[in-house]
């Protein structure tokens, strides 16, 4: 009998397999055991109060349905919305707000730890902040920006300071409707006040405010995080990685980083490599040590290091069921509780590190930034002595895929030029021309209730195959990389003719993982640098381009969701509606935001239908800047196209080597 597969992935299915016949249970069994509400699935419960939970159901629920307090479905629907943009937009600006306090305490010297390590792109970011640089020590300038970004969470009046870094008629836009965020902690807490019991009714009004949370998200913590932790750990350029299961080694100490701040595990990338480190690990028996990444954690560290992942959100599980790791440590965002019940029948640890996570099972060890070389070493000893102690076979899988990852927004600009005649003209000539027929953005996150990261790699082929650039983040990039198609090479074998061209000529792959999922921030900036480079829109509205989360499930998909929505981004979530339930929510959210910002946030369940709304937005989009129609293999003039020798010629010309740009490092791991 033919069993339906529960990932798309093979080496993650034959785990899942392995794990099903030896009694092991993961998040697929529980998927397929716990189905979900259908009230709540849909958006028609409100539990706000304690007169309820209020079901909002019935032939006309949309018109006559009411709660205890007369709340109808779409109010409901609407609060129900606001308050998972508001959890999302939480979760990352906290995030964000620590990486400042870092920043701040590195330009207080507090912590001798880290340094920083781009002070080019410190620069830049205080430029933009306007904040002077000029003549004075970079720790000043640090100090400054830490502190000018900590105001942007507790701001009362005024405006986010990067507001300012998007095109002038997106924030025309804004104002106009009045969705600029003033600071971030007090759009989330106004969120959970106007959806409290009794306070704002009108779904329109709600949901309007759900987008001034969602801009304090992108343009406020993503953002924040993206460009601190550039300033601290290095701008990422291309780097050569490997994915799956046989990233672990036998006879090496398998450390696991997992989770979403990169600071503990940038330590940890040094720690591994220091002498006394690897002597002892090879006292007790290992040939050395070997680090690999989980979910947004491993986008960080494969971004700037080449750090190998063993995949996103639903690998979590099976990682452990390989028996070979000896330590994962988490500390926040889609961890599942799960992993420590199931690393007790292995030998794994699993260690918690923020004081703002801990999980029944596990090892608790405080993280601090003050003293985070030693709690790295900590860690790292601990997984060491946790080696002699493997004792059950798990499902052991020794196939890996190279990857390639760190295409940051200002590589990808260096990439189309050069370091003197970086741009976006190439890019934009080239959709002018047709050959690139628009770009999407492939997000978010892997469930198991799909057959997971297969909507992903369907999405990722078939848009490829008909000259659509793809730009990706988070579990999304983990899903394509662990295909294999995160490669030049994929361009040869499945783009489009155009496309092909394009990647050929600039030596990059038709997938461009860009980093974590904070950094879909770094897709704002690319699209505002689209814009103010012109010849297409001169807003980030209206261009050729859409957001795709087809296996979303988590909260902090949401936020980005509607912050590429409020920035003119049409955006497509697979699966089913959170708001389903309303008629009235998801027609605002669809056409009222399209004729309002020109995003709008969908769900659709098909992948083919994915596919064409895609489609149809990016043609509509071109028919509407008047650009030539997209036909494939045929292309209108454009200019020359600068390629790697070009550019090399050109560069040597100025005298101006500068190593390590312009070609692909090698990973460290
Ligand atoms: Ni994003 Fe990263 Fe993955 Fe989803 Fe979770 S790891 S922050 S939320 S599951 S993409």
């Amino acid at each position: 009998m033919d069993k339906a597969i529960k990932s798309a992935n093979e080496a993650a299915e034959r785990i899942i397999e392995w794990g099903e016949e030896h009694q092991f249970e993961t998040c697929f069994e529980r998927a397929e055991r716990l189905k979900p509400c259908p009230i709540g699935e849909t958006g028609a419960c409100c539990k706000h109060c304690h007169m309820g939970p209020c079901r909002l159901v019935g032939k006309n629920a949309e018109e006559e349905a009411r709660g205890v307090c007369g709340a109808s479905l779409p109010t409901v629907a609407a609060r129900n919305m606001v308050r998972m943009i508001a959890a999302g937009t939480a979760a990352h600006s906290d995030h964000a707000r620590d990486m400042a306090m870092i920043l701040l305490a590195v330009a207080e010297g507090e912590t001798k730890d880290f340094q920083i390590k781009d002070v080019k792109k410190l620069y830049r970011v205080a430029d933009i902040l306007g904040i002077e640089f000029e003549g004075r020590a970079v720790n000043d300038v640090a100090r400054d920006v830490a502190l000018k970004f900590l105001e942007d969470f507790g701001r009362q009046k005024g405006e986010l300071n990067y507001v300012k870094r998007a095109p002038r008629k997106t924030q025309e836009r804004w104002r106009r409707w009045g969705i600029v965020p003033r600071g971030i902690d007090r759009e989330v807490v106004e969120a959970m006040h106007r959806t409290s019991i009794g306070v704002d009714h009108d779904p329109d009004h709600l949901l309007t405010h759900g987008l001034r949370v969602a801009l304090a998200d992108g343009w406020g913590g993503c953002m924040i995080s993206t460009d601190i932790s550039d300033i601290l750990f290095g701008t990422p350029q291309p780097v050569r990685a490997e994915g799956s299961f046989g990233i672990f080694k036998e006879d090496e100490v398998n450390l696991v980083v997992h989770g979403h701040e990169p600071s503990l595990a940038e330590m940890i990338v040094d720690v591994v490599n220091e002498p006394e480190i690897v002597e002892y690990a090879k006292s007790k028996g290992a040939k050395g040590i070997n680090l690999g990444g989980m979910c947004c954690t491993a986008n960080e560290v494969l971004m700037r290091h080449g750090i190998p992942t063993a995949g996103g959100f639903t690998n979590q599980e099976l990682g452990i069921m390989t028996g070979l790791v000896d330590l994962i440590t988490v500390d926040v965002q889609c961890i599942m509780p799960a992993i420590t019940e199931l690393s007790k029948r292995f030998h794994t640890k699993v260690v918690t590190t923020s004081e703002k996570a801990m999980i029944p099972g596990a090892v608790h060890i405080e993280y601090d930034e003050h003293r985070a070389k030693e709690v790295a070493r900590k860690i790292v000893r601990m997984a060491i002595d946790n080696f002699p102690n493997r004792k059950v076979t798990g499902s052991h899988i020794t196939q890996t895929y190279p990857l390639i990852g760190g295409f940051s927004h200002e590589y990808i600009e260096y990439m189309q030029g050069g370091r003197w005649r970086g741009s976006f003209r190439p890019l934009n000539d080239a959709i002018m021309a047709g050959r690139i027929r628009g770009v999407v953005g492939l997000a978010g996150c892997d469930n198991p209730r799909f057959p997971s990261t297969g909507v992903h790699r369907f999405l990722a082929t078939e848009l490829i195959k008909n000259d659509v650039l793809i730009v990706s983040t988070g579990c999304g990039s983990a899903a394509c990389g662990l295909a294999g198609y995160l490669t030049p090479e994929m361009a040869l074998e499945h783009a489009g003719p155009g496309l092909r061209e394009v990647c050929e000529a600039i030596g990059i792959p038709p997938i461009l993982h860009v980093g974590a999922c904070v950094d879909n921030s770094r897709i704002l900036t690319i699209a505002t640098a689209m814009a103010h480079e012109g010849g297409l829109s001169d807003e980030i509205g209206n261009m050729p381009a859409v957001g795709i989360a087809p296996e979303w499930m988590s909260e902090k998909a949401i936020a980005i969701g509607a912050y590429f929505a409020a920035s003119g981004v049409p955006v497509i979530f697979g699966g089913t509606s959170p708001v389903g339930a309303s008629k009235e929510v998801t027609r605002i959210m669809t056409e009222v935001w399209f004729e309002r910002f020109r995003g709008a946030l969908h769900f659709e369940p098909d992948p083919e239908k994915i596919l064409a709304m895609t489609y149809d937005y990016i043609d509509k989009a071109r028919e509407r800047l008047k650009l030539r129609k997209y036909e494939p293999g045929k292309f209108g003039a454009e200019r020359v196209l600068m390629d790697m020798a070009a550019r090399r010629k050109l560069e040597k010309v100025a005298n101006t080597a500068h190593a390590g740009l312009g070609g692909i490092n090698e990973s460290e791991g």
